[in-house]
């Protein structure tokens, strides 16, 4: 932590824009935006240096808010420190190798401290409040109300949640999968947040049943992203991890509002601006983490208030643009290639991949117009970018939702695996793909099983080693699940964590869905509206959390995660329980697993007594896990090895392969706009911390559409206006949010966006990805109208 932090280290960078001052908290609880939106609307709005002290009060805040100003800080000093604290329960974003003390950032201790609360819901919660009167409570004041602290069965007579115990709760939820005519009645579904042991024996006991009905939240979020690294690497995930990043020239920063989600990547752009690497922002709006921010964990930085930046050049090009933007920069490099014979990477195409020819010829043929058109940016810019690429010996490219929400996420992400391909940024120090994933967990769920759609070897090693017969037949994903729940096809729905009524697209339609169920079990922390939307029969399992001590039988345990760049550690709770009837999520899973199936081979609470006996299996079940339990105990874990890293390619014809689509129309039909859903900075996911989204300027709203200013004139709409909103769906169906408020916003001709899981209400049940399956959250079809 020393290193001071003025930009006098390196010549100022080009194109990045200069931040503004930043603004004052105010108070006042009436909406406000930011200065930019006052003065000239044609500058970069908004911006905040990210972190730093707004940073800090904003945590204070929360702190305060959840009475834990004394255990917050001593918490938040044994988070993500090698092997004796707990995993951060927010994003997926690796712990610093170096292995800094505070390797922390604002919004993981906001995770941390909301789940730290004091306040409780219990039974007299329960019994002073209907459900019915629960529904009409905010999603703010549902979480807000404190953690859950036992089990509890919905009684329809006094439309109240009433006690029950443990074991009654796993007997009704055993009774009722026995009674199924058939296993795929039923659907598990996965948030992210669940670590890897509890995810073996939940997948276990889906497959012990006899269904590979897995939903999880992947399916939402880097389904496309798995898919396509797996068509083109053989693999589905990253290949570089932290020191990759600290070795490379260029950094392409694709669809992230990092300086929210992914804070911690903050660090490893200031520490990239200042050795001189480049980093290109490619995003519709322009966001904090593409200006300039104070290193989360860089106190000398906070003291002198000095910012470092964080971008050498911004694209923004229109929602869905990016593949074309990919292809023109493969273009260019490809037109410098017949003057320039270090342009491409002629060896390592040769003897490592397959298809450039056809891909060569596909570029050709895809004009420049068409690429300026579909990815709304300039040939220049598009030819800036192209040298800067062709410039660095060593590239990675990183993305996350922007890229992967969208009708044509797989050949987006295939096309940016294409560009990495032409230059051998693949197999070597500081160049790669590198997605940023979501949840902190979400990529261990996946690897430990947690997929619809699992290979036949993963389950035939399943088979062997846990003696069951598991289901060939793929299952459901989240959308599938929620048409075949709307059916009646599936009848039993658990959600192992998460808020699967708000975070899924069409929020009436899956709400309709989940009531016609026989059973929702729900497996959380905190109450939330997936609680109060509920079938015939509905249980709140309540669990502990990732802060808190998970006492079993032969001692204290600890889970494993996997973090975005496929490192496995190990995560150690030491809080008291906030609550002494909480059962861990393994311990849970069991109950229900041994009520399920009285008579299975699995010895459901042997596992729970020690997850060292569930570690040992899935060293047997799973790849890259052998010797697990030592290797997890190693001082930073270990890194699954990831075979495209070693230029060993998975893939049928073992080599890298190139894929050659054509672009899609991206381009909005007259009248129309595209709309991106995204996260505000105070949020997580469908929990609401405030009504904030400090980086963008905004304060105390959250219905409210960010738009073109020409957009707006078009429409007769001026700032704060309100707004209806309308999408259509591919079956033609439309639907509405009215009265959203018009907020001008440094954002592409003919696109919007807004906040989720509000606008899950626009997102259409059909509207899903062909490629992926996944829901089109990025690129909504709306038309926006002046308020009548
Ligand atoms: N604090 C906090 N951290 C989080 C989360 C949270 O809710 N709060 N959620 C976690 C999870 S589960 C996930 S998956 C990640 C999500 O992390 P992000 O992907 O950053 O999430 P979003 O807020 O949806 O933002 C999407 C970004 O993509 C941009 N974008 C939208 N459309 C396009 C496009 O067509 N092209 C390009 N290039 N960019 C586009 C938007 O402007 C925005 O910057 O964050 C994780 N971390
Ligand atoms: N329109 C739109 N919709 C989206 C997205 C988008 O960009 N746009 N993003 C999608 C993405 S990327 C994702 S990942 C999903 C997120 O979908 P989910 O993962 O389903 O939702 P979360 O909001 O993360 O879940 C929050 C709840 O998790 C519970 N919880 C918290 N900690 C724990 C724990 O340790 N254990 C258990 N068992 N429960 C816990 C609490 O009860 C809390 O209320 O949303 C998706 N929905
Ligand atoms: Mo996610």
């Amino acid at each position: 932590m020393t290193a001071s932090h003025d930009d006098q280290e390196r010549p100022e960078p080009r194109e990045a824009p200069e931040p503004q001052e930043a603004l004052e908290p105010q108070e006042a609880l009436e909406p406000r935006v930011g200065p930019a939106a006052e003065g000239d609307p044609s500058s970069h709005p908004y911006h905040h240096p990210a972190a730093g002290w707004g940073a800090a009060r904003s945590v204070a805040k929360v702190l305060v808010h959840e009475r834990a100003l004394v255990d917050g800080p001593r918490a938040i000093m044994r988070m993500n420190h090698e092997n004796r604290g707990f995993d951060c329960p927010g994003c997926a974003w690796p712990d610093d190798t170096k292995g800094l003390h505070l390797d922390i950032c604002e919004n993981g201790i906001k995770h941390v401290t909301w789940e730290m609360t004091h306040k409780r819901v219990g039974r007299e919660f329960f019994a002073a409040h209907s459900v019915t009167e629960l529904s009409g409570w905010s999603d703010f004041a549902l979480e807000d109300a404190g953690r859950l602290t036992e089990p509890m069965v919905y009684d329809p007579e006094s439309d109240h949640y009433v006690p029950i115990g443990w074991a009654d709760a796993f007997d009704l939820v055993g009774g009722a999968l026995r009674a199924l005519d058939s296993p795929h009645q039923a659907s598990f579904y996965t948030s992210g947040r669940l670590g890897n042991e509890a995810t073996f024996l939940y997948q276990l006991m889906a497959r012990e049943l006899g269904t590979n009905n897995l939903p999880d939240c992947s399916n939402m979020c880097h389904e496309a992203s798995g898919r396509a690294l797996r068509a083109s690497l053989g693999t589905g995930k990253g290949t570089v991890d932290l020191k990759d990043w600290e070795a490379t020239d260029a950094l392409f920063i694709m669809g992230v509002n990092a300086a929210s989600n992914a804070p911690r990547m903050l660090t490893a752009l200031a520490e990239a601006y200042r050795r001189g690497a480049q980093i290109v922002h490619i995003n519709p709006l322009v966001e904090a983490a593409a200006t300039r921010t104070i290193v989360p964990h860089d106190f000398t930085g906070m003291a002198l208030n000095k910012s470092t930046r964080t971008s050498t050049l911004n694209l923004q090009p229109r929602i869905g643009g990016d593949m074309a933007l990919m292809r023109g920069i493969a273009k260019a490099v490809l037109e410098q290639a017949e003057t320039d014979p270090k342009a491409l990477d002629r060896e390592f195409i040769d003897r490592h991949t397959t298809g450039f020819d056809e891909y060569r010829t596909r570029c050709q043929e895809t004009s420049w117009e068409e690429i300026e058109r579909q990815s709304g940016v300039g040939r220049d810019d598009i030819l800036k970018t192209a040298r800067v690429y062709r410039d660095a010996d060593r590239s990675i490219f990183s993305w996350c939702l922007g890229i992967s929400q969208h009708e044509h996420g797989v050949d987006t992400v295939r096309e940016i695996v294409n560009l990495l391909l032409l230059r051998g940024n693949l197999g070597r120090e500081g160049a790669g793909p590198s997605p940023v994933r979501g949840h902190s967990n979400v990529q261990g769920n996946r690897t430990c099983g947690i997929d619809h759609r699992p290979t036949e070897e993963f389950l035939a090693r399943l088979a062997e080693v846990c003696e069951i017969d598991p289901p060939a037949a793929h299952g459901l994903d989240t959308v599938g699940t929620i048409e075949a729940m709307h059916r009646g096809d599936v009848k039993v729905f658990v959600g192992m964590g998460g808020n699967f009524a708000l975070a899924a697209p069409d929020t009436p339609y899956t709400c309709a869905a989940l009531r016609k169920c026989e059973l929702t079990v729900q497996v959380s922390t905190k109450l939330n509206r997936s609680h109060l939307v509920h079938g015939s029969r509905a249980l709140i399992l309540p669990c502990l959390g990732r802060t808190e001590k998970d006492q079993q039988r032969r001692g204290v345990q600890s889970t494993s995660v996997e973090d975005s760049m496929s490192m496995v550690h190990l995560s150690v709770g030491m809080r008291r329980p906030a609550s002494r009837h909480l059962l861990s999520e393994p311990a849970i899973i069991a109950g229900m697993a041994g009520a399920a199936l009285p008579d299975g081979s699995t010895p459901w609470e042997w596992y729970v007594e020690d997850y060292d006996r569930i570690r040992d299996t899935m060293a047997q079940v799973l790849d890259g896990f052998e010797d697990f339990n030592r290797r997890v105990r190693l001082p930073l874990g270990f890194r699954i090895k990831q075979p495209a890293r070693e230029l060993v390619f998975l893939t049928p014809s073992g080599r890298a392969e190139f894929s050659a689509a054509p672009l899609p129309d991206v381009v909005p039909a007259p009248g129309t706009l595209a709309l991106s859903t995204l996260r505000s900075h105070d949020q997580w996911n469908t929990t609401i911390y405030s009504d904030n989204d400090r980086y963008r300027g905004i304060k105390n709203l959250r219905t409210l559409v960010f738009m073109n200013k020409d957009d707006m004139r078009e429409r007769g709409v001026s700032e704060f206006d309100p707004v209806d909103i309308t999408s259509t769906a591919k079956d033609g169906t439309h639907r509405h949010l009215d009265g959203y408020l018009a907020i001008p916003y440094d954002i592409p001709h003919g696109c919007a966006a807004g906040y989720m899981p509000e606008m899950n209400v626009l997102c259409a049940i059909g509207d899903y990805s062909t490629q992926s399956d996944q829901p089109l959250m990025k690129h909504v079809k709306v038309t926006i109208t002046r308020a009548g």
